[in-house]
């Protein structure tokens, strides 16, 4: 194996992940360090309880995208689904009938309500899914602790908070939100091995996620900001030529005032916390003192491309780390 293949095979990478882009990246770090110890730290924010059943939409979202299970065409749920459960609900009339659970996608709800029913956390109910899965990663939610991302939005029926997956799902963002709160994160406390894979990483990758309800989510848990920022940390832009690539990151950044740009998402992250910036062509003029920015193309179209933006990543955090 050559020195870097050599230095790869130890490496201990630790990711932070929200949904699609973060799923679609860690399959390019997967692929570009095939041998390195992955953790992924998954955002729990937005998992919501659907008729009496927990869903995880972030972690289900790595799951599969990195076990196979993925619908590839919309980058979340599984492939070949089929609805029926849904229709049955629908037609006893029970709400809400704007999200889409497949019949597939049910048995994880399923299973991980009844492990969490008998006490088990959501650390090991998410273990015990991916023996199913073998995502080729160690997938931990952020916190064991129930915190759900919650946007206070003020439309015809007044001013009111309504749970992130309303707002993403029913409304698609298209109501301004005036707020978004992690509800539960001031008492919440990272999930067990969160901090210690934190603490044994070489480097730390913050891949394209929604800056505001995955990335920013995670880094609310209290802990873990403070332990990244201790490490060396690389981040691709969520945002290419002042709007997201995919998702509503320009609402979720409207909503706490911050500007719909690969500079504004640099500085919201802070030099304290980012020691590397990889950022479009488009966007070379980006800087922040402290931070190491490189421009080159960051649209993940494939695989490839995924495993060849991961490179740059861990290239650019194996200079920095010195
Ligand atoms: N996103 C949608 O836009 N519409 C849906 O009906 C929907 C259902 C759904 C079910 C399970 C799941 O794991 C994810 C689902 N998503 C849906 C995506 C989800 O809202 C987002 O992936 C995250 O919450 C934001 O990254």
């Amino acid at each position: 194996m050559s020195e870097a293949g050599e230095r790869l095979g130890r490496m201990h990478i630790v990711s932070l992940a929200g949904g699609i882009g973060g799923a679609r990246f860690l399959r390019g770090l997967r692929a570009t360090a095939p041998d390195a110890q992955i953790t992924v730290i998954g955002n729990t924010g937005d998992d919501i309880t659907l008729f009496g059943l927990r869903v995880c939409p972030d972690l289900d979202t790595v799951m599969y995208t990195l076990g196979g299970g993925i619908d590839e065409e919309q980058g979340w749920g599984r492939a070949k689904e089929s609805h029926v459960v849904k229709e049955e609900l629908a037609a006893y009339g029970v709400e809400p009938q704007w999200f889409g659970l497949g019949d597939r996608d049910f048995a994880t709800h399923i299973v991980r309500s009844q492990m969490l029913e008998a006490g088990y956390p959501l650390s090991q109910i998410t273990e015990a899914l991916c023996t199913r899965w073998q995502p080729g990663v160690r997938l931990l939610p952020m916190t064991d602790d129930r915190c759900e991302t919650h946007v206070v939005i003020d439309d015809e029926r007044g001013r009111r908070a309504v749970h992130f997956q309303e707002w993403w799902v029913r409304m698609r963002a298209s109501v301004p939100a005036e707020s978004i709160a992690l509800v539960g994160a001031d008492t919440a406390k990272p999930a067990p091995g969160v901090l210690e894979a934190i603490e044994q990483a070489d480097v730390v990758i913050l891949p394209p996620s929604n800056p505001v309800v995955s990335i920013g989510t995670i880094l609310q848990i209290p802990g873990i900001r403070a332990a990244i920022a201790a490490k060396t940390v690389v981040g691709v832009s969520p945002i290419i030529g002042g709007a997201p690539v995919r998702g509503m990151a320009d609402a979720c950044l409207t909503a706490i005032g911050v500007e719909t740009s690969a500079q504004a998402v640099l500085d919201l992250y802070g030099s304290d916390l980012i020691d590397g910036w990889l950022v479009s062509p488009e966007d070379a003029g980006v800087a922040l003192e402290g931070v190491r920015v490189i421009a080159r193309p960051i649209l993940m179209h494939d695989t490839v491309a995924a495993a060849d933006i991961a490179r740059t990543a861990l290239d650019l955090a194996g200079e920095l780390a010195g």
